[in-house]
């Protein structure tokens, strides 16, 4: 006992490799850091504990008189709150406060990557850089209209298609304008469903630009200004809604024009990815502006003879975190990871460089990439990192040719300079990704239609019980992985079919959920059958964090395609963050509630401490917008508070007895036949 202080005193608690992840080459992978010494997330997790007061959401430290902090009173509270900070801030103002910001960071991240996009976008259309075209004029063209931009001319009385190089100019001129104009509202709100558009009207929460509303929490949480937490909440409404119909959705629609719509591809997903005789590059972030022509340059003739000139038998481009899912939705290059498995990757002793931009990156990447050979290279204004063995090229899209050859040359050239032993864990697996609106609309609305008929007609049948999207992050005081695939399994095997993004869809795709096979071993009896006749896996990968937009898109073709009620919060659909960790799941998440999902987070929300504000977001936000927060640490438990939620929509739009007869098993047949 005394030598176990001792350790812990010391720093030297080591997370145990079992008890940590589900993901057999993490464990692995944690037992070979444990070996050469080398402290991960997992160790820090179980070394630190995480502060119970903030974990509750009522610590304030928005002015010098503070921190105040409001625990909840042991047993709760009885009568009256009397809680107060210096200023006389209650729990309920702090805990809403500090939710609001967690809204704003979030909402800004998002956003301001759809602003970088936009302004490469810009810099494409007016033909300023030679490395980026735009590839996919059919959705330029299906885009302008939400953007107000004219696809066709008159002349001479008769209606001519437009220049495509001009439609992009504008599409670039109107999709900026929308960070920071002065009137009117954000454009893409209208292309959600009519009553949904109306309840943001009645509700005051139409975001006027991007940028504004978040300017406007920072605002208004500062010292002294907003002190209703409900008021509060509402600004946390209008700068989500910026995010997830705003930047968000541009940054999805813009990439998409810019490097192609995905389709589905067949791609491998885990550690395993990595080869051991070629040189390894890891693109790690968000943004793929950059990350777009590295691969471009990695696959050139060029630098795969400069690899083997180096001794290498080729390149091995892999992704971690959400810049993975975006090459690997457009080119199907596989992801290495998910957020814990970062510090991992370099672990190997294989990653010759990893190339990192903005989001999500441990600052211990540095320390870790010390204990080998490995470049670790930042490329992004905004996110560089103070120690010595980091190099930073900063990304310009007007040298983005230079720049990418620059990064794969550098890593080829460290391929020599391995020098530790290698271990790349032996496991991957096989994924199908790629998916979005336009692909779920090929194939699960059938070529005749080009709608989402046959999705709906199979939801009205009860072949498809409901519709789950399942998000976010990997938060290493969770048992990694553990509780997105519980989740997952359960809900495909009551028939709901997951629509994923982010590291949870790097995480399905680690355990086998992305492919069609998988529906035979863990699908429900409908929706096996459904992803056998289509082809399809039961978790449709979506893409990164920001194409969570294409989840409201997709939910918005649903309504569209009629028979499932007028809105989205009319559907038999629940969103969840079973491992989140990041401020951007926050505003995700509020912007998912506020479009009419009921939306279930896993772990813990910060707002416990003030029981007032958590029953406005529980319980009250429904009354409005049809969508609500919950929050639960069964992962059991979470998948069935998203059931019961879909079984009381079928049930309110009078479909639940179609689900009874379509899951009459064998022996009702016959019973019914005899
Ligand atoms: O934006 S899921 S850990 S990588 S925050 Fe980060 Fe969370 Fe992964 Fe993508 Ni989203």
């Amino acid at each position: 006992m005394a030598e176990e202080k001792e350790k812990v005193e010391k720093g030297l608690k080591l997370a145990d490799p079992i008890e940590s992840t589900i993901d057999i080459s993490t464990q692995e992978m944690i037992a070979r850091s444990h070996k050469l010494g080398i402290e991960t997330v997992f160790d820090r997790a179980v070394n630190m504990k995480p502060c119970n007061i903030g974990l509750q959401g009522i610590c304030c430290k928005n002015c010098a008189m503070g921190p105040c902090r409001l625990p909840l009173p042991k047993g709760g509270i009885e009568g009256e709150d009397t809680r107060k900070g210096l200023c006389g801030a209650t729990a309920n103002t702090i805990a809403a406060r500090n939710f609001a910001r967690m809204v704003a960071a979030g909402a800004a991240a998002h956003s301001d990557h759809g602003r970088s996009v936009a302004e490469v976008f810009m810099a494409a259309a007016k033909k300023k850089t030679n490395a980026y075209k735009i590839k996919d004029t059919e959705k330029l063209i299906a885009v302008a209209p939400h953007l107000n931009v004219a696809t066709t001319v008159e002349v001479d009385g008769k209606t001519l298609d437009r220049d495509t190089d001009e439609i992009a100019v504008e599409v670039a001129e109107k999709a900026l304008n929308e960070w920071g104009k002065m009137e009117g509202e954000l454009l893409y709100l209208k292309r959600a469903p009519k009553p949904l558009y109306e309840k943001w009207e009645k509700y005051g929460v139409k975001p006027r630009n991007i940028d504004r509303e978040i300017v406007d929490i920072m605002h208004r949480t500062h010292m002294g200004v907003d002190q209703d937490y409900k008021n509060i909440v509402k600004q946390c409404s209008r700068a989500s809604l910026a995010d997830g119909w705003g930047g968000s959705m541009l940054a999805t629609d813009l990439q998409d024009i810019l490097f192609g719509t995905p389709s589905p591809l067949q791609s491998e997903a885990n550690l395993g990815v990595m080869k051991k005789d070629h040189v390894n590059i890891i693109v790690h972030g968000h943004e793929p502006v950059l990350s777009e022509m590295i691969v471009a340059v990695a696959q050139s003739q060029e630098m795969i003879d400069y690899a083997k000139q180096n001794g290498a038998a080729g390149i091995q481009l892999s992704g971690i975190c959400c810049t993975a899912n975006e090459v690997l939705q457009r080119h199907g290059v596989p992801p290495a990871g998910n957020y814990l498995q970062q510090e991992l990757a370099i672990i190997t002793g294989a990653c010759d460089a990893m190339v990192v931009d903005v989001q999500c990156i441990f600052q211990n990447l540095a320390n870790v990439a010390k204990c080998f050979h490995t470049k670790l290279i930042t490329t992004h204004p905004m996110a560089k990192m103070e120690q010595e063995n980091v190099v930073h090229i900063q990304f310009d899209e007007h040298y983005a040719l230079e720049d990418a050859t620059r990064i794969v040359k550098m890593a080829i050239e460290n391929f020599q300079n391995r020098k530790a032993d290698i271990m790349i864990p032996p496991y991957k697996s096989p994924q199908i990704a790629g998916f979005g609106v336009e692909s779920i609309r090929y194939h699960l609305g059938g070529t005749f239609r080009g709608t989402y008929y046959t999705l709906n007609d199979n939801i009205i049948n009860g072949r498809i019980r409901g519709i789950a999207g399942v998000v976010g992050c990997n938060n290493a005081r969770t048992k990694h992985n553990e509780h997105h695939i519980t989740i997952i399994k359960e809900l495909i095997k009551n028939d709901v079919i997951v629509l994923s993004t982010g590291c949870s869809a790097i995480t399905a795709a680690i355990h086998g959920l992305l492919t069609p096979e998988s529906a035979a071993v863990y699908c429900g009896p409908g929706l096996a059958e459904i992803c056998e006749t289509v082809g399809i896996p039961p978790v449709l990968h979506l893409g990164s964090c920001v194409d969570n937009s294409r989840i409201l898109l997709a939910a918005t073709e649903v309504v569209k395609a009629g028979g499932l009620g007028n809105d989205i919060s009319d559907l038999p659909a629940a969103g969840s963050a079973p491992e989140w960790m990041s401020e951007k799941a926050i505003a995700i998440g509020h912007y998912f509630v506020t479009s009419g999902v009921y939306t279930v987070f896993g772990g813990n929300l910060p707002m416990s401490g003030a029981p007032v504000f958590q029953k406005y977001l529980f319980e009250e936000m429904e009354k409005m917008y049809g969508g609500k927060w919950d929050v639960t640490e069964d992962p059991m438990e979470h998948a069935h508070k998203m059931i019961a939620h879909i079984d009381k929509k079928r049930k309110e739009l009078g479909i639940d007895k179609a689900r009874e007869r379509v899951l009459m098993d064998m022996a009702d047949r016959q019973k019914l036949e005899a």
